[in-house]
């Protein structure tokens, strides 16, 4: 997959240099490309951006740099990408958005900063391209600069050949099938004891099918109490008669 990167921040990403994404970058999984929105500008002080129109705080970034950036990031030619701008005024990002996205071959982001981008250019590459004006939750960010690391990292934990256990994907909080909508439960590993608190004895008995009984039951109870909403959404489908139970 190749991911570009517009920002006027492009130092935020060096974290992405890091561990499974950074692995996937040097075997070349991952082609990720940063660009610096002010090498599109052509006055002095690099400026990218003005007062809004209509009045109100704070700034909004210039349509101009953002179309040359652009521009010249599709002019690349290797088919058409999907513009991603973050934005809290997006739709929400979830599981099932990064799937979706983990199957693209070329995802661009547009970071924004300050109040926005001028509105004309995700008009303008909505006629060109597929746009997704996409928020990671319901607060707000200096920047959409961390919001693309979240999803970069979402997304590429998804491609082929990223994590070391493919079965870790399945077993995710959020993915689809058995374990949609419900969150994972806990989990233990050696000694199996530690001052004094003793690992669940069913993790230790070896009995598969009720190790895969009680690991359900416990992501229905952390759901239930972290997460009430999800549970008035879990497809009846997926409930079991003993899950009515916990
Ligand atoms: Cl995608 N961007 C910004 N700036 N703030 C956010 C966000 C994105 N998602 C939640 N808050």
């Amino acid at each position: 997959m190749r991911i570009d990167i517009v920002s006027i921040f492009p130092e935020y990403f060096a974290p992405l240099d890091v561990s499974l994404i950074g692995k996937a970058r040097e075997r070349g999984t991952l082609d990720v490309r940063l660009h610096q929105l002010r090498d599109w500008t052509h006055d002095i002080h690099r400026t990218v951006d003005d007062t809004p129109y209509g009045g109100g705080p704070g700034m909004v970034m210039k349509p101009d740099p953002w179309g040359e950036a652009l521009d010249s990031v599709l002019a690349s030619d290797e088919g058409t990408p999907r513009l991603i701008v973050p934005t809290p005024s997006g739709r929400p990002f979830t599981q099932e958005v990064a799937l979706r996205l983990s199957e693209e071959p070329w995802l661009v982001f547009a970071c924004g900063r300050y109040e926005g981008i001028d509105s004309r250019v995700m008009a303008e590459y909505g006629e060109r391209l597929p746009v997704d004006e996409v928020s990671i939750g319901d607060y707000v960010l200096a920047g959409g600069e961390v919001a693309v690391l979240v999803m970069v990292e979402a997304v590429g934990r998804l491609l082929p050949g990223v994590l070391g256990n493919v079965r870790s994907v399945a077993d995710d909080s959020f993915a689809p099938g058995a374990m949609a909508n419900l969150l994972e439960g806990p989990v233990y590993t050696k000694p199996p004891v530690w001052r004094g608190r003793e690992v669940p004895e069913i993790l230790l008995s070896g009995h598969h099918g009720r190790i895969a009984r009680w690991r359900r039951d416990e992501a229905l109870r952390r759901t239930s109490a972290n997460r009430p909403e999800l549970l008035a959404d879990l497809d009846p489908d997926t409930l079991d008669k003993r899950d009515r139970e916990v």
